[in-house]
């Protein structure tokens, strides 16, 4: 075969292997933005990603309590060119309520928006069943970075567990502890132990097809947002929410750990090596909120979930690509 044809076929069949040309993935952000601001760091990474290409971005669940979550969305995904964007929160009374240091910024007439009040936006099971049944088959992919209502409220939902076994691809879900962290081996994380029930149902009835990519608290921990960039990275708007949300939560002198941030990264770019991946098993939820994995032994017992892994080289590359997608500016 003369060289420029064999170029051409190796052109051709490098094309057609290649995951970039995988069908790209249809997200949907199930986020409990009140507390900590790794939330807004992590809406901003989706924006960032669908502006690039990356994903097709279809919308945002609030799975927690406080009136201004669904205006502070809306500002946001405003600021980022998606001011329709779908917007869903919890009724759930048993979702947590909690106050936020940061979610006041959604009064600020330094961003407009149009969704004003909870009360105007789509219940998020509602919202999620509509997303999803209006997708191809298995062609979503959840990221879940807070409390497990509105995932468990889903699959509680009539058809709920045969709805995601049907549309959803991945749930990659930032939640529990895999590896010694925080100072102990048996770290109880908190978007476990502040839904304790909500995350056992997550845990015992998500369908079995479906890949559970959990992000521990371990991996978040040793990705810490770099306090200069929010310094110095953000001037292109004269008033930016996520440095404002940043200041506000954690001030100018921390690094605050990236534990949502990476299961963003993880659901959109999966074949990137960011991370590396467990050998399967299940998951169980204790009690006490503490996440025991169990693995798949001899090709026997579930093989339905994995966690997300770290090496050195891996942390410095995913730490900064998660830098990168946050101070993207908003696509003009
Ligand atoms: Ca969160």
């Amino acid at each position: 075969m003369p060289y420029h044809m064999m170029r051409l076929f190796l052109l051709c069949l490098f094309a057609l292997s290649s995951p970039l040309l995988a069908e790209k993935p249809r997200i949907i952000f199930d986020t409990d933005i009140t507390g900590d601001v790794d939330d807004v760091l992590a809406l901003t990474m989706c924006h960032s990603l669908a502006d690039r290409g990356a994903c097709e971005f279809l919308g945002v669940t609030i799975s927690k309590d406080n009136p201004l979550t669904a205006s502070f969305v809306d500002a946001q995904n405003t600021v980022y060119g998606r001011p329709d964007l779908p917007i869903g929160v919890t009724r759930d009374p048993k979702s947590q309520k909690r106050p936020s240091s940061y979610l006041k910024l959604a009064d600020s007439p330094d961003y407009p928006h149009d969704l004003n009040r909870n009360e105007d936006a789509r219940e998020a099971v509602e919202l999620l069943r509509e997303l999803l049944e209006k997708q191809p088959d298995h062609s979503v992919t959840i990221i879940s970075v807070g409390i497990a209502s509105n995932m468990a409220n889903l699959l509680k939902s009539p058809g709920g567990v045969d709805l995601v076994k049907k549309k959803v691809k991945l749930l990659s879900i930032m939640a529990g502890a895999f590896a010694f962290c925080s100072g102990t081996n048996y770290h109880l994380e908190a978007n476990v132990t502040n839904g304790i029930g909500f995350m056992q149902t997550v845990a015992n009835e998500w369908p079995e097809e479906v890949p559970i990519i959990w992000s521990g608290y371990e991996i978040g921990e040793a990705l810490p947002y770099p306090r200069q960039s929010i310094a110095r990275d953000f001037g292109y708007l004269p008033h930016h929410i996520v440095r404002e949300s940043y200041l506000l939560h954690s001030g100018p002198n921390h690094d605050r750990p990236c534990w949502d941030e990476s299961s963003v990264l993880y659901a959109v770019y999966p074949e990137r090596g960011f991370f590396g991946l467990s050998q399967p098993g299940r998951v169980k939820v204790l009690d006490d909120g503490f996440t025991r994995f169990t693995p798949a032994r001899g090709g026997k017992g579930s093989q339905r979930d994995r966690f997300l892994t770290m090496t050195s080289v891996q942390q410095s590359r995913a730490l900064e690509a998660i830098v990168q997608l946050t101070i993207q500016p908003p696509q003009p």
